[in-house]
């Protein structure tokens, strides 16, 4: 399988770090979005990653539409339960993670990447206001060593990648912040399955 974007992006890298978690074989595409366009939307027309290119060909895009279906391939080692009180747990606390990242990508954009001219600082401060309140949300679950059911699941997963993703591009927003969630990442860190995903520059 061939794996399509940098792992800057955190929809890339929960992607990254889950095939890893499966001990399954994939290759990186660390194409930019900024610089490699083109090459991407020959992927997924979306011009967007992640898209995962499977061994037969077929090109999967989302991270959700990727993930759903290498825990397809998981079976019981699939980090989302398949049905039931469980999933809907896992499942809840992975879109407060998706949501804090999404809104952490586009702070980034508003902040960084628009032409100065073009930023508009009161809607980049309710961009990090929600990212804010999507990690404290996952804060205020972190009792145990984990988010949900007690076990690794990819809520873990998505948090911390998504959390590491707001501390490399925008560290203000979470600095002082999230000290439990900043223990899991830590944990996840120090194991190369998820450790080994970090963006590099
Ligand atoms: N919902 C998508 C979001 C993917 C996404 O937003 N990717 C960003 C990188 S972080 C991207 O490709 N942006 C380029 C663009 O949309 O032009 C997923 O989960 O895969």
């Amino acid at each position: 399988m061939k794996l399509i974007g940098r792992t800057l992006s955190p929809f890339v890298r929960r992607v990254a770090a889950t095939l890893n978690f499966y001990g399954l074989e994939w290759e990186a595409l660390p194409l930019s979005t900024v610089t490699d366009g083109a090459e991407i939307a020959r992927h997924n027309p979306l011009g967007r990653v992640p898209a995962l290119v499977l061994a037969d060909g077929e090109v999967l895009v989302d991270s959700a539409a990727i993930l759903d279906h290498l825990d397809s391939l998981a079976g019981p080692a699939a980090l989302t339960p398949p049905a039931g009180a469980e999933r809907r747990a896992v499942l809840r606390a992975v879109a407060l993670g998706v949501g804090a990242a999404e809104k952490s990508v586009q702070a980034y954009y508003e902040t960084q990447r628009r032409p100065e001219a073009l930023r508009w600082a009161e809607g980049a401060e309710k961009l990090i206001e929600q990212a804010r309140g999507g990690f404290a949300a996952l804060e205020a679950m972190l009792e145990g060593g984990f988010l949900c059911l007690g076990r690794l699941t990819q809520a873990d997963v998505t948090a911390v990648i998504a959390l590491d993703f707001a501390d490399k591009v925008l560290p203000a927003l979470g600095e002082g912040r999230y000290r439990r969630l900043r223990a899991l990442s830590a944990r996840l860190n120090a194991d190369p399955r998820v450790g080994g995903t970090r963006f590099a520059t």
